[in-house]
C-alpha cells in the first residue's frame, strides 16, 4: 500500500490495488467539515481523476461516524458580527466536491461507518454504490438549525424516494436507519458493522479490476438518463457505446469470454 502524501490529517489517502481510499479523519467532531477537510477530500478526489493508477474510489470515515456535516462550531452566532453567506460556503467548498464525485468517470464507493447528518448524508448519497453499517443512520438535519437541504439532498431524496418520503425526512429531521436506507433506495446495502470495511474494501477492489473505462461510461449514461427523454438516451447509450467498443478492455472482455478465462482489464 502507498500512503501519498496529503498535506492534511483531516483525510487520510492511501492507493492499493487501484483504490484510492479517503478517510474523513475529525472523528471527534465526528468528521463535520471544516476548510481544511474540504480541501483535503478535494485534493483526493482531483488525484483519482487524474490518476491513471486510481481505479475506484473509497469514501469512509475514521471513528464512530461518517460525517456529520458542516462543522458548526466555524461559524458560531454567539460571536457575533453579520450574518454569514451560507451559499458562498456551497459554492465554493461543497458544490465542487459533488460536481467531482459526479463527474470523475471511475466508481466511487461510500462505506457509511456510522451517523452521516447534513451534507455529510448527502455526500454519500452522491457516491455511486453506498454501503452502510447497520448501525449507521442518516438525517437530513438541516430543518433542526432552520437550513434547507444541501449538498444535493433536495436533488437525490426527491429523485430517488419521490416528494412524500422527501419532505418527510427533510421537514422532520428524523434519523434513518441503514436498513430503512436500503429498502428505499437511497443506498446499495446495510451491512453488519463489523463486515462494512471487508466488504466495501472488496467491492472497491472488485471494481478497480474492471473495465474502468466502460464502468465510468456506464455512470455517464445512467446519471444523464433521468433528465433526457427516451429518444435522447437512445442516442447517448449508441455514442457511449461506440466508445466503449473502441477499448482494449472490451477487445480483452469478449477474447476472454471466447477462451473461457477470466478477463484481465487494463482499464483502458
Ligand atoms: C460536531 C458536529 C458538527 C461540529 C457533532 N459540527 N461539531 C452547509 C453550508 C454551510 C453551513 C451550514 O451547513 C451546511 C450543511 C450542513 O451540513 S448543515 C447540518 C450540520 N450538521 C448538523 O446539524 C448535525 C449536528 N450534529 C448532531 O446533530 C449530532 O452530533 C449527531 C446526531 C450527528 C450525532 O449525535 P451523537 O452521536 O449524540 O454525537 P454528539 O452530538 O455527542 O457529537 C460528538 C462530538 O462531535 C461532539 O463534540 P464534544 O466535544 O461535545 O464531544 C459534537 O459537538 C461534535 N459534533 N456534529 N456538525
Amino acid at each position: 500500500m502507498t500512503e501519498a502524501t496529503t498535506l492534511s490529517e483531516t483525510v487520510r489517502v492511501a492507493l492499493e490495488a487501484g483504490v484510492l481510499s479517503l478517510t474523513l479523519n475529525r472523528p471527534d467532531k465526528l468528521n463535520s467539515f471544516n476548510e481544511e477537510m474540504h480541501l483535503a477530500l478535494r485534493a483526493g478526489l482531483d488525484r483519482a481523476a487524474a490518476d491513471p493508477e486510481v481505479r475506484a474510489i473509497l469514501l469512509t470515515g475514521a471513528g464512530r461516524g461518517f460525517s456529520a456535516g458542516q462543522d458548526l462550531g466555524d461559524r458560531d452566532p454567539r460571536k457575533g458580527g453579520p450574518a454569514p453567506d451560507l451559499g458562498a460556503t456551497l459554492e465554493t467548498f461543497y458544490n465542487p466536491t459533488l460536481r467531482l464525485i459526479r463527474s470523475i468517470e471511475k466508481p466511487v464507493v461510500c462505506a457509511v461507518n456510522g451517523v452521516a447528518a447534513g451534507a455529510g448524508a448527502n455526500i454519500a448519497f452522491a457516491c455511486d454504490i453506498v454501503l452502510a453499517a447497520k448501525s449507521a443512520k442518516f438525517i437530513q438535519a438541516f430543518s433542526k438549525i432552520g437550513l434547507v437541504p444541501d449538498a444535493g439532498g433536495s436533488w437525490s431524496l426527491a429523485r430517488i424516494l419521490g416528494e412524500p418520503r422527501a419532505k418527510a425526512l427533510a421537514l422532520l429531521a428524523e434519523p434513518i436507519g441503514a436498513e430503512t436506507a436500503a429498502d428505499w433506495g437511497l443506498i446499495w446495502k446495510a451491512v453488519d458493522d463489523a463486515a462494512l470495511l471487508d466488504e466495501a474494501g472488496a467491492l472497491a477492489k472488485r471494481l478497480a479490476a474492471g473495465p474502468t473505462r466502460g464502468l465510468g461510461l456506464t455512470k455517464r449514461a445512467i446519471q444523464a438518463a433521468a433528465g433526457n427523454s427516451l429518444d435522447a438516451q437512445l442516442d447517448l447509450e449508441r455514442d457511449l457505446q461506440r466508445e466503449a467498443g473502441r477499448t482494449a478492455d472490451y477487445a480483452e472482455g469478449v477474447t476472454a469470454f471466447l477462451e473461457k478465462r477470466q478477463p484481465a482489464f487494463k482499464g483502458r
